[in-house]
């Protein structure tokens, strides 16, 4: 598999937690034939969640793989892992060896343009254990995410490239918040697979 090779030592945030962009770590043609699998493969649903009691129901679509069956609650909705795709797995060893961290499960969001986004929030669900890595592929149109801190509201940005990879760890999820902006110039669709370590709440 091609690889671009990036200086992987540089973190984006100036405190309180570790983001290293990686850049493209996948050719153009390559990240084209992945973003075509997995929009015609995956398993894709809208996301739901219950907020403040109300049962909301995402334009944005979900999938949920790992190595097990594993059940995972968030948004105070709960998800059912299926088995990976070759795909998926080739995915996450590529992830493995670039970044050194090995991972059980991934979440996948589909945005079909950049009326879909996520807003601030950080991914501190217990089953993924405090401050775990959590990295993330990205495919399609290029779109803008950002952080911000809890306390200083220090905020930093970076636009996640077609076949690009970046790695969240350290005390990020504890000190930071992310989200992926909305943007009515995006009219195509993004794929993003977020690999992650389940530690506890799996059945
Ligand atoms: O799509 C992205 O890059 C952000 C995804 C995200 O924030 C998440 O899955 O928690």
């Amino acid at each position: 598999m091609e690889l671009f090779k990036q200086d992987t030592t540089t973190n984006i945030l100036p405190y309180g937690g570790e983001v290293i962009y990686y850049g493209k770590v996948l050719a153009t043609q390559k990240a084209d034939n992945y973003l075509d699998i997995l929009l015609n493969t995956i398993e894709w649903k809208n996301d739901e969640a219950v907020i403040f009691g109300r049962h909301i129901i995402t334009k944005r679509k979900v999938a949920w793989y790992a190595d097990n069956e594993y059940s995972y609650t968030y948004s105070n909705t709960t998800k059912h892992a299926l088995p990976w795709t070759k795909e998926l797995l080739q995915l996450k060893k590529l992830t493995e060896k670039l970044t050194g961290h090995q991972f059980n499960s991934c979440l996948l969001n589909l945005y079909h343009n950049g009326d879909e986004g996520m807003a601030w929030h950080s991914d501190d669900e217990k089953a993924l254990g405090k401050d775990t890595a959590i990295a993330s592929l990205s495919f399609g149109a290029e779109r803008k995410f950002a952080l911000k801190h809890r306390e200083s509201k220090h905020k930093e940005e970076v636009i996640l490239a077609h076949g690009s990879l970046l790695i969240m760890k350290g005390a990020t999820q504890s000190n930071w918040l992310h989200c992926l902006p909305k943007s009515k110039k995006i009219k195509t669709p993004r794929v993003n697979l977020t690999f992650r370590t389940m530690v506890s709440n799996m059945q």
